[in-house]
């Protein structure tokens, strides 16, 4: 018995294997209810009562070596025969998930695209921004609450250096460098100081407009917003206009779109009202024209402004603005997948 184990053992040492098929053919050989060890250990059962601590012992670090041994060639031959498989030009592609366009950005470049039809082009510029830009030459007066710590954020506590809480800072600067006529769209992203909910995020998009020219008038602004609303909602979209209040247009407006959920009868989404809320809009504020230097005698202009997460919202049905700053994929891969 002694003699045998040594012979298996010996054996063992030696056991080679170049395929995975030979390595199961040594555990059969071997280890399987009728292999070589295991027929020992029914053996064992004869050995004398003083031999069997001594025997028992090594019989057991036999069949441990063994099941070793056989795990080792076994990774081995794995290895080789997935490395051979690499090379197999036969085998099929592995495909590539491209992924897909964030909802923002999809609803952004709708937006973009109703408006380049109309002759919009589109201008961007930085998100740190001076006072002037996003206040003083906007028309808000010293003491607007707007330029409060609550809601604008200050870099380096200097008053001077904000992020913007409104794109029309770049309509400042397109002002600033071209002369009327102007017909350029804004999309952005904006700072506000606010708490985080549902409904509200300290970052957003918007999307602002500005048209300056000779002669613009109201209906100009309303027949744009109408093609606008048509193009975004669907034909049979109406809008409808009420008075507002913004520092940089007079008069002002603010737009609602009938429900295209309800057809403007009235539902959950629009609180039984049939409109949403989609911009707000007017007739660019003198002022405005005058602290960027456009003789506001000759020309005059429109403006308006929306928010993309708003609109992204009730396209898609998200109740919670957050999902989108998420990036959680079971979220996005909802939306257009790549082309
Ligand atoms: C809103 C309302 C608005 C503007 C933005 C604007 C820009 C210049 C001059 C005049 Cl340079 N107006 N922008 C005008 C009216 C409304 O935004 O609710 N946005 C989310």
């Amino acid at each position: 018995m002694i003699d045998k184990i040594k012979n298996l053992l010996d054996e063992v040492q030696s056991w080679q294997a170049s395929k995975l098929e030979e390595v199961e053919a040594l555990r059969i050989e071997f280890l399987s209810k009728k292999g070589k060890i295991t027929q020992l250990f029914d053996e064992f059962k004869q050995v004398s009562p003083e031999l069997k601590r001594e025997v028992g012992k090594q019989l057991n670090q036999l069949k441990d070596l063994a099941q070793n041994r056989i795990n080792e060639l076994r990774a081995q031959n794995e290895q080789i025969a997935e490395a051979a498989n690499k090379d197999d030009v036969s085998k099929p592609g592995v495909s590539l998930d491209l992924g897909g366009r964030h909802p923002l950005s999809i609803v952004k470049n709708d937006i973009i695209n109703i408006f380049a039809r109309l002759g919009f082009t589109v201008a961007d510029g930085p998100e740190v921004e001076d006072d002037w830009h996003v206040f003083t030459a906007l028309n808000f007066p010293p003491e607007h609450p707007a330029r409060d710590m609550q809601d604008t954020f200050f870099i380096n506590n200097n008053p001077d250096i904000v992020l913007r809480t409104h794109t029309s800072s770049v309509q400042v600067r397109v002002m600033e460098k071209y002369r009327p006529p102007i017909r350029s769209i804004f999309p952005g992203r904006v700072f506000r100081n606010e708490a985080i909910s549902a409904r509200a995020h300290c970052i957003f998009h918007q999307v602002e407009g500005l048209y300056v020219a000779e002669n613009v008038s109201f209906a100009d602004l309303k027949q744009t917003l109408i093609y606008f609303a048509k193009e975004m909602f669907g034909p049979d979209t109406q809008i409808r206009l009420r008075p507002s209040y913004f520092p940089f247009t007079e008069p002002s407006a603010e737009m609602d779109v009938s429900c295209s959920l309800c057809g403007g009868k009235g539902c959950g989404v629009c609180k039984g009202t049939g409109w949403l809320e989609i911009l707000g809009c007017g007739m660019v504020d003198p002022a405005v024209l005058e602290a960027n230097k456009i003789d506001s005698k000759k020309y005059s202009g429109f403006a308006f402004g929306m928010g993309v997460e708003r609109i992204a919202m009730l396209r898609y049905q998200v109740k919670d603005i957050r999902l989108f700053f998420e990036n959680d994929v079971r979220f996005l891969s909802q939306f257009e997948r790549a082309l």
